[in-house]
Parts: C-alpha cells; sequence; structure tokens
C-alpha cells in the first residue's frame, strides 16, 4: 500500500500465479457478479467517521483503501477492453499511492466513494458479462509501475488471469476493510 509496494506486475501482489489455462470464462466472473450484488449493503454499514480514520499519517484510510479499489477498477476496465481487440498488447501498470493522492479520496464522502465503486464495478462486469469465451485466452504484458521490468521481461498473462486477480485483489482489499465476502 505504499510506494515501496507498488512494484507489482500486476495489482495483485498478493497471489503468486501467473498465465493459467482455462477453456471458458474465469472464476471470477461468477464471483463479481455476487460482489457487485452484496458488496455495496456491506460497505454501507461503515459510517464515514470510522472511514476517514487514518490508523497512521502514512496507512491508508478506509476512504483510502476504497479509492484504490476504484482506480483498480478504472484500470482493469481498460485492459478488459483491450486486451480483447489488440494483438499482444503492452499494457501500463498504475502507481497507486499517485493515484489516490490524485483523487483525494479522503476529502470526499465515504457514500460517493462507494458509489464509484459500484458505478465502475457494475461497467466491468458488463464487459466481462459481453465477453465470447476465446478472448478469456487472450494475452496482453502489464508492465509493473515503478518499471521494474522491461516491456519484454514482463510475463505474459492471459485475460481471464487478469480477470481473477482483479477479483481476488478486490476480495483482498475487502477484507481488510472489514467486509467479509467468505460466502464466495
Ligand atoms: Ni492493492
Amino acid at each position: 500500500m505504499t510506494a515501496a509496494t507498488a512494484s507489482s506486475i500486476l495489482d495483485n501482489r498478493h497471489s503468486g500465479r501467473y498465465a493459467a489455462s482455462m477453456a471458458s470464462a474465469p472464476h471470477g466472473l461468477a464471483q463479481l457478479r455476487w460482489l457487485v450484488a452484496e458488496v455495496p449493503a456491506r460497505l454501507a454499514r461503515i459510517d464515514d467517521l470510522q472511514a476517514a480514520n487514518k490508523p497512521e499519517p502514512t496507512r491508508w484510510s478506509r476512504k483510502e483503501e476504497l479509492g484504490h479499489l476504484v482506480d483498480s477498477a478504472a484500470n482493469n476496465h481498460v485492459r478488459l477492453v483491450r486486451v480483447q481487440q489488440e494483438t499482444k498488447p503492452h499494457l501500463p501498470g498504475y502507481a497507486q499511492d499517485h493515484w489516490v493522492a490524485a483523487h483525494a479520496y479522503q476529502d470526499m464522502s465515504w457514500a460517493a466513494i462507494c458509489d464509484a465503486w459500484l458505478v465502475l464495478n457494475r461497467l466491468l462486469l458488463r464487459v466481462a458479462e459481453l465477453a465470447p469465451a476465446a478472448a478469456w485466452e487472450r494475452t496482453c504484458r502489464i508492465v509493473g509501475v515503478p518499471h521494474t521490468l522491461a516491456d519484454d521481461q514482463a510475463p505474459p498473462v492471459t485475460l481471464g488471469y487478469v480477470l481473477d486477480d482483479y477479483v481476488d485483489h478486490l476480495r483482498h482489499h475487502l477484507y481488510h476493510l472489514g467486509v467479509a465476502t467468505d460466502e464466495l
């Protein structure tokens, strides 16, 4: 969550998996469908004061951590669209602390950040639902931020992996926010 840890290749530094072969829609698709339906009510149980609390000056508040998930949705939405159309694209990672600071999520209401999360995830889910089965086998390379790997050293990953990684990362942060998704 700090600049020092922003060097992951993909969004999810919590998982060691890379490319995985899959013949149909990735398991993350059904999970995302469930999350979009269930998570908003759970986020709404957190109040604005709780959400604004920063455990330490250098650590994210819940507002900033959920803002990070908004940024993750925005970036992965672009990946889901571009990989379907471009041939083995090299896509950028994103500097997570810069994105959080650039939006000043700490100055937004919790409700507004929750709304942004839902709108972007509904759109991302729509793109994923519409993707044909063959799209999940298409590959891309995602260049880390900061650029610790040259473009051609970044491992190729399938679009299915990108979606699964997105959902794993989302669930990791939801858990950290105090929003359990154990039913999945
Ligand atoms: Ni993260």
